[in-house]
């Protein structure tokens, strides 16, 4: 299986300038490929980590791979996909985005090997720079308003209305395929689906201004089979940052993946084998309830974007809320997996009454139901049902000196916690 199999076999690609001829060319000798990401807010997500992943491949099979972060155009806005004008961000907050996304970009590729190391640039380096007339008369002269007007980015925007400088983009992107092809021999451009105009924009500018070959590729939008928006769940966008998701809650996001999509989920965000992933989609069929398949994907995807250990943490962490297990999870254990539960927090080392507490903290809705609630054994205490209504909380029911987990009913969560 050649590369552009490969990613078949994944469901990857999309469109293609010229099948025949890119896998000839790939065949021949390493190529050198770029992706782009505009710095639009300050983390990626995991929309984008297939374009990685993308860049990734490439390099494991011998090829030089090239992320743009676009320091220059996160600075006009792409209106590719988006049917309303985008509001302007402020220079210095796209600057320190730009530098937000390059780190991120850097911790997927390999920079140290010695045959075809990696590279981040930001576009901001030519596009800053750039002078006006020379740009109107160097490249503005190649292209067409009847072309520019056909492309579905602009089209689709003609009622709802685009300004000059969103209509402008694609010139940017294309003459940023042009100079990676005249500086870095760059011969191909990846993206998403909405990217087709852009990219194939670049590859016609090549053409007519050294008369080569350039290609472009497309992989598909991520979609899910239920229709939901892929990426987002009730508690907001799945980021690669891990300090706006956790590993934990990227864990969660991955394991919770419907059996219509996981397989093709694997193929997408993992470097799994045919083989494997074949052998995953029989477990799909014939043992979904063991859900061997979301397993691994959990655990490939949170290995790959936060480390082994991240993904052995939130296996924990999920582990024991499952089997109701929380005194063996650490500190740090118990805030990542519960930091998405109400929480209340206490001082002092006084003994508290639980009946008072579940009041206080909203847990149950009154004095009288709390006291109800722990004679039906609904209520655990750190997993441990409690059946006395005059239980005391002391300083020894604290996991790791400050927290008291407690669950009303089957799984409504609440987080203790003391100030310390
Ligand atoms: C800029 C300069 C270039 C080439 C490309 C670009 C960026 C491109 C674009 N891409 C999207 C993007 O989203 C924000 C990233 C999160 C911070 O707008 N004009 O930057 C997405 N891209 C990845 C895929 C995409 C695309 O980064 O191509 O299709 C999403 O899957 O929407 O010279």
């Amino acid at each position: 299986m050649d590369l552009l199999q490969e990613l078949e076999f994944r469901e990857l690609l999309y469109q293609v300038t010229d099948r025949d001829g890119l896998s000839q060319r790939l065949n021949d000798r390493p190529l050198t490929l770029y992706i782009g990401f505009d710095p639009t807010s300050d983390s990626l997500h995991v929309g984008s980590l297939l374009q990685i992943l993308i860049l990734r491949r490439f390099q494991l099979a011998g090829h030089h791979p090239i992320g743009i972060v676009g320091g220059g155009t996160g600075l006009i806005g792409d209106p590719s996909g988006k049917a309303n004008e985008r509001q302007l961000n402020a220079k210095e907050t796209v600057d320190d985005w730009t530098q937000k996304i390059r780190e991120q970009l850097e911790r997927f590729l390999d920079f140290d090997t010695p045959v075809n190391p990696a590279r981040v640039v930001s576009n901001y380096d030519w596009l800053g720079p750039l002078p006006l007339i020379d740009f109107l008369r160097d490249i503005g002269k190649h292209f067409s308003l009847g072309a520019m007007l056909a492309k579905e980015s602009v089209k689709t925007r003609l009622e709802a209305g685009i300004s000059f400088t969103e209509f402008s983009y694609m010139i940017l992107q294309a003459y940023d395929f042009l100079r990676l092809f005249q500086d870095h021999g760059c011969q191909l451009q990846a993206g998403g689906s909405d990217q087709w105009g852009n990219i194939t924009a670049g590859v016609d500018l090549i053409r007519r201004i050294t008369g080569e070959t350039a290609y472009g590729l497309t992989m598909p939008l991520v979609t899910k089979a239920d229709g939901a928006k892929f990426g987002k769940t009730e508690s907001g966008t799945i980021w690669l940052d891990p300090h706006k998701t956790t590993p934990y809650q990227f864990y969660q996001f991955w394991i919770n993946m419907d059996d219509q999509d996981v397989v093709r989920f694997l193929k997408y965000y993992t470097f799994l084998s045919p083989e494997e992933i074949t052998a995953l989609a029989q477990e799909v069929v014939k043992r979904p309830s063991e859900r061997t398949a979301q397993r691994t994907l959990a655990r490939e995807v949170t290995s790959l974007v936060h480390g082994r250990q991240a993904m052995r943490s939130a296996e924990n962490i999920s582990q024991a809320l499952f089997y109701g297990k929380v005194t063996e999870l650490s500190a740090r254990e118990i805030e990542q997996g519960l930091n998405d539960v109400p929480s209340y927090t206490l001082e002092g080392d006084r003994a508290v009454s639980l009946v008072d507490l579940l009041a206080k903290a909203a847990i149950s809705p009154s004095k009288r139901r709390a006291r109800e609630d722990i004679q039906n054994g609904a209520i655990t205490v750190n997993d441990q049902r409690i059946a006395d209504p005059g239980r005391l909380l002391t300083p020894a029911d604290r996991l790791a000196g400050r927290y008291i987990v407690i669950r009303r009913g089957k799984n409504k969560y609440h987080l203790v916690k003391w100030l310390v």
